[in-house]
């Protein structure tokens, strides 16, 4: 894994070094620097980077909600308790996907602030996850307008996101449905996974995953429509001109 940078929102791209999370040990309260990073700029579009990743990923939720959480225990398979609110960063994993070596970048974007409802950020991304608290229904009702947000800057309902309803481990907590959820994801059309990164499990891994296929499935079915809407064009030229030369 790979941390490619780090901005505050609004922040200007200019290089900063600075520390990222805390990993905070449960059994002993000891605190330590996780990350230390070298901010490369906006999404940390690195000059180290040779080959673009194979899809660009962008968590969204409320603050809260454990978007830097699913995030770091998806790439470091740990789960730490206290982060920095209101950053951003930009992470480079390599991972299998169906016995295919892939490579994501991924946007942890700050819940609070502009930075969520930034154009550029989601524009950038070519996949959303799309982050609700099982324990906070505003967080959950939150979600349609997020959905609705990326629909009106990327001017389509056609873009890739899956809906991830995190921290089902705090079950005395709980304030939103599993059933509820579900019919909010088939309204969306899009995938459903409730996951606790505290506890870990494969629901977390498979919603990154399950994110990363669809990107890539939607970007063959665009190119292959692009690729016939361009034949027929050619098609169409070609018949005038044989008209033509027969008329
Ligand atoms: N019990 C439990 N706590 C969690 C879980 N995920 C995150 N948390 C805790 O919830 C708090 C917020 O998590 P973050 O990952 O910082 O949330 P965020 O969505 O990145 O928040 P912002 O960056 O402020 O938007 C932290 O104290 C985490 O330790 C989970 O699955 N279970
Ligand atoms: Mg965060």
């Amino acid at each position: 894994m790979s941390r490619l940078g780090r901005h505050g929102v609004g922040s200007s791209p200019a290089c900063q070094e600075s520390s990222v999370a805390r990993e905070a040990s449960s059994s002993n309260g000891f605190v330590k620097d996780f990350f230390r990073v070298v901010n490369n700029g906006h999404l940390g579009t690195s000059q180290k980077m040779t080959k673009p990743a194979d899809s660009r990923l962008v968590l969204l939720g409320n603050p809260g909600v454990g978007k830097s959480a699913l995030v770091v225990r998806f790439i470091t398979k740990r789960f730490i308790w206290e982060y920095d609110p209101t950053l951003e960063c930009t992470y480079r994993h390599t991972t299998m996907v169906d016995d295919e070596n892939v490579s994501m970048e991924i946007l942890d974007t700050a819940g609070k602030g502009e930075s969520i409802h930034q154009e550029g950020n989601i524009n950038w991304g070519e996949g959303f996850l799309l982050v609700y608290s099982t324990t906070d229904r505003e967080s959950f009702e939150d979600i349609v307008n997020l959905h609705q947000h990326i629909a009106s800057v990327k001017k389509t309902q056609n873009f890739s996101c899956v809906l991830v309803g995190n921290k089902n481990d705090l079950t005395h907590e709980r304030k939103v449905g599993q059933e509820e959820a579900e019919q909010l994801a088939v309204d969306l059309s899009c995938c459903f996974f409730e996951c606790s990164a505290c506890d870990g499990g494969e629901a977390v891994d498979e919603s990154f995953k399950e994110l990363h296929r669809d990107v890539v499935r939607r970007r063959m079915v665009n190119s292959m429509r692009r690729r016939r809407s361009s034949a027929q064009q050619v098609k169409q030229v070609l018949n005038k001109m044989f008209t033509k030369i027969n008329s």
